[in-house]
């Protein structure tokens, strides 16, 4: 078991986040580049907007890390046994682009209730304060929600442009991760990120967000995997494990999933984002 000491859970509850975790190999992180990018070539657009979401029901390569037993060990350090995966995400910055992330509480538009789930960004390559690593303000996870304003901006990362006002980028901490090191963070915790300024890709798997049994999805509909322990209230729908990389059958759920989703994210909002 690679459970978290008590030391990080300390910290974990102190600040709002704890990292680096080692979790895949340098070999690991790069498969999941080449899963990636082997997409990119083959599905255009396949990973573009909304279909940045859920890819771990599209491709075993990424189910495999969602159900990685380092991964699960810390996250059931901070949610108890009973795990699900809930959703995926990948945060990609290419180089000579303007993406960043406002900041912001996860928590705010996901309809996740209780707060008994953590989120893991999974670095798969380097990710630093040249390419825009995230950002967090230690110990904001203690307050409460906060008013977003949202914002759509064209480089925003998030789906509304979601953004606190006047967060004190000099109390933030950056979240330096090599490749294969993971960060896991609170769903109360304000961070963010800023522009890539390297010449490569900066690329988060993020599994937003492992989930205790106990969670509900109260703004819409979600479906998820077991990751481990039991599914005690039965609350979601299930996805199938994914058969390979796009398989057509997959694909159905995938889609059906999104859109579900994407009602989640924009639940309430005045217009749609591109994501
Ligand atoms: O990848 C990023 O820079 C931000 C990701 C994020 O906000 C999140 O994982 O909650």
């Amino acid at each position: 078991m690679t459970k978290l000491s008590d030391q990080q859970i300390k910290f974990y509850n102190e600040k709002g986040y704890i990292a680096p975790i080692d979790v895949l190999s340098i070999k690991e992180a790069n498969e999941i580049r080449e899963e990636i990018e082997t997409i990119e070539k083959k599905w255009p657009n396949a990973l573009e907007g909304l279909g940045r979401n859920y890819v771990h029901m599209i491709s075993t390569v990424f189910n495999n890390v969602c159900l990685n037993n380092k991964i699960l060990d810390a996250v059931e350090s901070i949610i108890g046994k009973n795990i699900l995966i809930c959703g995926t995400t990948l945060f990609i910055k290419n180089a000579n682009e303007k993406g960043f992330v406002s900041f912001h509480q996860d928590a705010k538009y996901i309809g996740l209730e209780p707060h008994n789930w953590v989120t893991a960004w999974i670095a798969v390559t380097n990710s630093n304060e040249e390419n825009g690593c995230m950002r967090m303000w230690p110990g904001s996870h203690k307050e409460d929600l906060k008013n977003h304003e949202q914002k759509f901006d064209e480089n925003n990362l998030l789906t509304r442009g979601q953004t606190i006002a006047n967060v004190p980028i000099d109390e933030t901490e950056p979240i330096v991760l090599k490749a294969g090191q993971m960060s896991l963070h609170h769903p109360t915790v304000i961070h963010g990120s800023g522009l890539n300024r390297s010449n490569d890709r900066r690329i988060g798997f993020v599994v937003q967000s492992y989930i205790g049994s106990n969670v509900d999805q109260v703004l819409g509909k979600i479906y998820v995997q077991k990751a481990r322990g039991e599914d005690t209230n039965k609350f979601h729908e299930y996805s199938n494990v994914p058969k390979g990389l796009m398989v057509k059958d997959d694909i159905i759920v995938w889609n059906k999933a999104k859109d579900e989703l994407s009602k989640i994210f924009y639940s309430g909002a005045t217009k749609k984002g591109k994501y």
